[in-house]
């Protein structure tokens, strides 16, 4: 099987060997100075990377190929480079086109079965002077390697003999991996209502940093944002308000389907979470045997927590939840379903361990692996589940000892709502102050105690209590999120503050040119350039 790919590939290559061939009589040389690829602003930094000091010049007669193994997958990580140089440069690529008249340079992207890692995200990616090869086992590899393809490409051109602009690409070697399987981040969209645009959006600017998981907290005491077809007034009455009541709003099953598809295509994948038996006001309310109180629920518009929980001794609670789990099961791909689990201050402990327990046998009946947060480690699990550590490192400790994978969430390094500094405009402060830099010096491999085989990844919780709109989002997530990434892709070999810092600074172009409202932090030298008026294309 190997080698019949192996030799396709090579046989392929072969083809378009000749092809380029016959097409360079005489391929132009450029001079485009002396260049260092391991001094590139590339975030999250790559495992190893080596420079051989030329160019690659990317011009308008540079042409895209992509294996023929998978056809239709490798050709559409092909169409995605085109598109995203398109927009960033203007240069329209050919993709797969072997009519075309004049080719001076190409990009292939191979898939290559040697290159084999858990999670099939690593990549090796060869800059010479006259071709780029990008070679992955998987799509997915493929994928992040062209991200970092992406990074690489100038803002600007350069100015040379030619009739015509060119992007200088850097030379060398990069061989990458991911240090973590899990690098995520999660969005509550139940405190305050995102739109499924304003999703996208933060999709795609994670996808450009190489995550992999977006975790969506779709129910609260404040609101139910997930339409389920088997309990409609969840949404009718539970999604109708939020944090100061305003209107609230909710994800029909087609919006997140919709999300779903848009997050697969940049190789991200959406963890859904229905938070239990806490957080529960919204679900109550709608449906008021849920929480068996004698007091009717009402709609909260606050921002306190631990006030409510689901009825744990009622099995019509748990068809409930069957059929919650069952509906959000069957239009998520991912292989996760996140219960919550958190706070849930008034469940007595041991219907809190009953409760844990059984909705773990649900999530596992409808094909999931469960995740909840690091309060679900004192019931009785499965080693199969996750929990997600976000404050307790006894409740860490007890998921270690039953054999369960945990992913870091700690709140006094990783939690986006926390303010920058007491000028934020937005954020909270009980868990710390965390400033760009705090947000980035920690290590976590070493920071939980947790061995690291046993880590699964790291999430970076964006909460919504004190943010509405996009504008607001984006201020908390960035630049930290852009650490975070680099905090789960880049072995801890490769972190470095110092270095790290410049390379953010960096990043200041692309944030603008996507219109990134970030926090302009003033420990950052931001590397602030007018670009000219035709370059200022959101891609
Ligand atoms: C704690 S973290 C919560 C959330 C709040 C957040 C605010 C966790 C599992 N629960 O309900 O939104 O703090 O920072």
């Amino acid at each position: 099987m190997k080698s019949s790919n192996t030799s396709k590939l090579v046989a392929s290559l072969l083809i378009l060997g000749l092809f380029v061939a016959c097409q360079q009589k005489e391929l132009p040389v450029y001079n485009l100075g002396e260049t260092d690829l391991t001094q590139e602003n590339l975030i999250p930094f790559p495992r190893n990377v080596e420079a051989s000091n030329g160019g690659f010049a990317l011009d308008p007669y540079t042409a895209i190929y992509t294996s023929s193994d998978d056809p239709t997958e490798f050709e559409s990580i092909g169409l995605f480079l085109a598109q995203k140089i398109a927009t960033k440069t203007g240069l329209v690529l050919p993709v797969n086109d072997l009519q075309i008249e004049r080719t001076d340079r190409i990009i292939n992207i191979i898939r290559k079965d040697s290159i084999v890692l858990p999670g099939e995200e690593a990549y090796e990616l060869y800059i010479g002077r006259d071709t780029i090869n990008l070679a992955a086992s998987s799509t997915q590899g493929a994928f992040r390697g062209i991200q970092t393809l992406r990074q690489l490409i100038p803002e600007e051109s350069i100015d040379t003999i030619a009739e015509f602009p060119i992007w200088s690409i850097p030379t060398g070697k990069i061989k990458d991996e991911p240090n973590f399987e899990y690098r995520g981040s999660m969005l509550d969209v139940a405190r305050h209502f995102f739109s499924v645009e304003d999703v996208k959006k933060y999709l795609d600017i994670l996808a450009y940093y190489k995550i992999n998981y977006l975790h969506l907290h779709l129910t609260d005491d404040q609101g139910w944002r997930i339409e389920i077809k088997s309990w409609p007034k969840l949404t009718e009455i539970g999604g109708s308000t939020e944090v100061g009541g305003e209107s609230g709003g909710y994800f029909t099953q087609e919006d997140y389907k919709d999300i779903v598809a848009y997050a697969a295509d940049l190789y991200i994948t959406i963890v859904p979470e229905v938070d239990m038996p806490g957080h529960t006001n919204a679900a109550s309310v709608s449906y008021p045997f849920l929480n068996g109180a004698a007091k009717p629920a009402k709609l909260y518009e606050g921002t306190r927590v631990g006030f409510s929980t689901f009825d744990t001794r009622k099995d019509t609670v748990y068809q409930f939840i069957d059929d919650v789990v069952r509906e959000i099961s069957e239009i998520t791909p991912g292989p996760y379903f996140h219960i919550g689990g958190d706070e849930s201050h008034v469940t007595e402990k041991d219907d809190y361990r009953y409760f844990v327990s059984r909705v773990e046998k649900i999530v596992q009946k409808h094909g999931k692996r469960m995740i909840g947060w690091d309060e679900v480690a004192t019931a009785d699990l499965d080693s199969t589940s996750i929990s997600q550590f976000w404050a307790s490192m006894k409740n860490a400790k007890l998921a270690q000892e039953k054999g369960m994978q945990v992913i870091l969430s700690p709140a006094s390094k990783s939690y986006l709502d926390m303010k920058y500094d007491t000028l934020s405009e937005y954020g909270l402060t009980w868990a710390a102050y965390i400033p760009v830099d705090s947000a980035y010096i920690w290590t976590p491999e070493t920071y939980s105690g947790i061995p690291k085989s046993q880590i699964l990844g790291v999430e970076a919780p964006l909460w919504s209590e004190t943010i509405s709109n996009i504008e607001e989002l984006e201020y908390l997530a960035f630049p930290r999120m852009i650490g975070y990434s680099e905090l789960s892709w880049t072995d801890e070999a490769n972190r470095d503050w110092e270095k790290f810092k410049v390379r953010l600074a960096n990043q200041a172009a692309y944030l603008d040119r996507m219109d990134v409202k970030y926090y302009p932090s003033p420990r950052i030298d931001w590397a602030k350039k007018d670009f000219p008026e035709k370059k200022v294309v959101k891609d």
